[in-house]
């Protein structure tokens, strides 16, 4: 593993152009990990390009907040066959959505993550299944090169470190952790802003919204489960965009009468992206790659094609350790 990392940091030292990439739907920890790592190469004069496979190429809005967000661009610019790509949190090549191709034909790949279900991509391969975020990740990979953050750079990874790890309360949280988290606060960047940004910069229309899913919750005792679901047309008639759903589910999986917490959001294309948690008595890694998706033990996700009430059902079976299909 430490092999890994000094051949990344050498790739790295010695290239001139990176291009980074993260997963769709990108969250803190994603975007955090692919310009933190820009800005850390930018500062040494390497020229960056940072993107991810969503079209359209809508930014959440807390991406603003985030130091070189500047570096990003659509997809539809992203440089084709990179002599050297960086992939940051994604799990499995589709996650890369649009962008799979280019990593297919990149010369080389260093593909850094920290999902369990993810089982070794890219030429190079920082994968740490026991890492709290990606973020941890990126700095080991910047302590490796001989080199420390910026407050630029701290402020991206501290991004990714305090939502990938629920604010330091979910379980992947050691004292490493702590102790990277006081580091980045070394730097002078303002971390209760940029909270501020990443947790209380809801719209009412959200709130709204989030009101209608919370009053759709539904609790099947027989699959240890609480769920509810979200539309296109409720999106459509709120108005708000669905990567400002992305919390919702931490509301849902308060609920103390279930181990397991899903929200069923309603894609563009019409299919139901599943987003599941557990309290820790579910495996939802293996529950979510039995449906063709992935993620960690206590947080995990998947697509499905069927209706709402089918995904559901299939999901219900899942749990109780019925044999499903996906
Ligand atoms: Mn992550």
């Amino acid at each position: 593993m430490s092999d890994a990392f000094a051949r990344a940091a050498e790739v790295l030292a010695t290239a001139r152009r990176v291009a980074l990439a993260c997963h769709v739907n990108p969250d803190a920890d994603a975007l955090g990990s692919v310009l933190g790592l820009s800005n850390h190469l930018r500062e040494r004069s390497v020229e960056t390009v940072c993107s991810f496979g969503n079209d359209p190429f809508d930014l959440p809005r807390w991406a603003a907040a985030l130091p070189g967000s500047e570096a990003l661009v659509p997809p539809g610019e992203f440089p084709r066959d990179p002599a050297v790509l960086v992939t940051c949190d994604t799990a499995s090549l589709d996650r890369l959505g649009m962008l799979a191709a280019t990593a297919v034909r990149a010369r080389e790949v260093i593909w850094i993550d920290h999902h369990a279900s993810n089982d070794g991509l890219g030429t190079i391969s920082l994968l740490d299944p026991r890492a709290s975020s990606t973020a941890e990740l990126v700095y080991r990979l910047i302590r490796t090169m001989g080199d420390r953050p910026s407050a630029d750079v701290a402020a991206c990874l501290y991004a990714g470190l305090v939502t990938d790890t629920g604010r330091f309360q979910y379980e992947a949280v050691r004292p490493e952790t702590l102790r990277l988290a006081a580091e980045l606060r070394e730097l002078p960047f303002d971390h209760a802003r940029l909270a501020q940004i990443l947790y209380e910069d809801h719209s009412a229309a959200y709130l709204r919204l989030l009101g209608t899913a919370v009053q759709r919750l539904a609790l099947e005792p027989d699959a240890d489960l609480v769920w509810t679901y979200l539309t296109q047309a409720d999106l459509a008639e709120s108005g708000v965009q669905p990567s400002e759903t992305d919390d919702l589910i931490d509301v849902v999986r308060t609920a103390r009468e279930a181990d397991v917490a899903a929200l069923v959001k309603q894609q563009r294309d019409g299919r139901f992206k599943v987003s599941l948690r557990s309290r820790g008595a579910h495996d939802l890694a293996t529950v979510a790659a039995g449906f063709g998706g992935g993620g960690h033990r206590l947080a995990s996700g998947y697509t499905s094609t069927h209706g709402l009430a089918e995904t559901v059902e299939r999901l219900k079976a899942a749990l109780r350790g019925e044999p499903v299909e996906p």
